[in-house]
This record gives C-alpha cells, structure tokens and sequence, in this order.
C-alpha cells in the first residue's frame, strides 16, 4: 500500500488523440493510475492568452513516488498526449500539475509543492473541493474548501 497521496490538477484545451479535452483527461487518470478519487470533468473559460475554454479536473492519487520522481512521470504522461513544447500558457492537449503533497512541502528545481498559483485558481479549486474540501495548505493552514471560499468572494484591491 503506498503510504503518501497527492492532489493533481488536470487541464486540456486541444483535441488529442483521445479525442476532445474530456477524454483526454479521462485517458490520462487511466495513464497516471493509482486514483483514490476523481472529481468530475468542469469546463472553464481560460485563464490568460489562450482562447479556448479549457476541460479541468483534479485527482486524488496515492504513491510512495518522490515529488521529483511524480513529475518526471507526469511529464512523460504529457509527452505521450502530445504535448510539444515549453511555451507557458499555449494551448495543450494535456497539463498535469502536482498541487499539494500529504507530506507537506517541497522545493527543488522545476518543482514547488504546493503548487505556488493554486490559491488564487479557480479551475484548480472549483474541481479540487469537491474531493479534497479538508485538505489544508501547509503554508496558509486554510482548507480547500476556505480557499475556494475566499475564491468567490469579490476582494478589495
Ligand atoms: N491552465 C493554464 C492557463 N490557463 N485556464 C483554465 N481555465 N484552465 C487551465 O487549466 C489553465 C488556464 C496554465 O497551466
Ligand atoms: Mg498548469
Ligand atoms: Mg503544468
């Protein structure tokens, strides 16, 4: 039984070879294994330069993998979906981001766990909460669910 879990955000705005952005994302849990819990499929309007509305999903997985050694994985995942190229923010047929980590933080090249964006992401939080609402962020204490909370408040500038 692997001893450690994470939450990871799934994106795609492009048709793959799987077909449209919810089957890509549907094939890529198959690919990533070891889900303890899927949130279901929501369409977003994207975030940044990009003008096509994105598909986005979150999984929980559990793992005895390194953060490191998850991403290198996830990043072999993406590859094998298609995706080319670094180009931050292009459209992609698969985005797979490792958001928090059971065991708390983790910093090295390339990798910062929690993910340093994911609180201020509604197309992370809105999936996330409905599988992972009591997981709290290491670094605020706050919970998914205060995070998504906070999220749809209108904030003064
Ligand atoms: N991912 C981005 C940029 N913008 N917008 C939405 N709605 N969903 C995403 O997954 C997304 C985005 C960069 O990773
Ligand atoms: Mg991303
Ligand atoms: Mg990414």
């Amino acid at each position: 039984m692997a001893t450690t879990s994470y939450l990871i955000a799934l994106g795609s705005n492009r048709w793959g070879r799987h077909g449209p952005p919810e089957r890509e994302l549907r094939a890529a849990l198959d690919a990533i294994g070891g889900i303890v819990h899927a949130a279901p499929v929501l369409r977003t309007p994207p975030l940044g330069p990009s003008r096509r509305r994105f598909a986005n999903a979150a999984a929980i997985i559990a793992t005895d993998e390194s953060p490191p050694r998850l991403l290198a994985r996830l990043k072999a995942i993406e590859r094998d979906f298609g995706r080319r190229g670094a180009r931050r923010w292009a459209q992609r047929v698969l985005d797979l981001d490792i958001i928090l980590w059971s065991e708390g933080a983790w910093s090295g090249p390339g990798l910062t766990v929690p993910h340093p964006a994911f609180r201020e992401r509604d197309f992370v939080l809105r999936p996330a909460v409905r599988i992972a609402p009591d997981w709290r962020d290491p670094l605020t204490g706050l919970s998914i669910r205060q995070l998504a909370e906070r999220q749809c408040k209108p904030r003064r500038s």
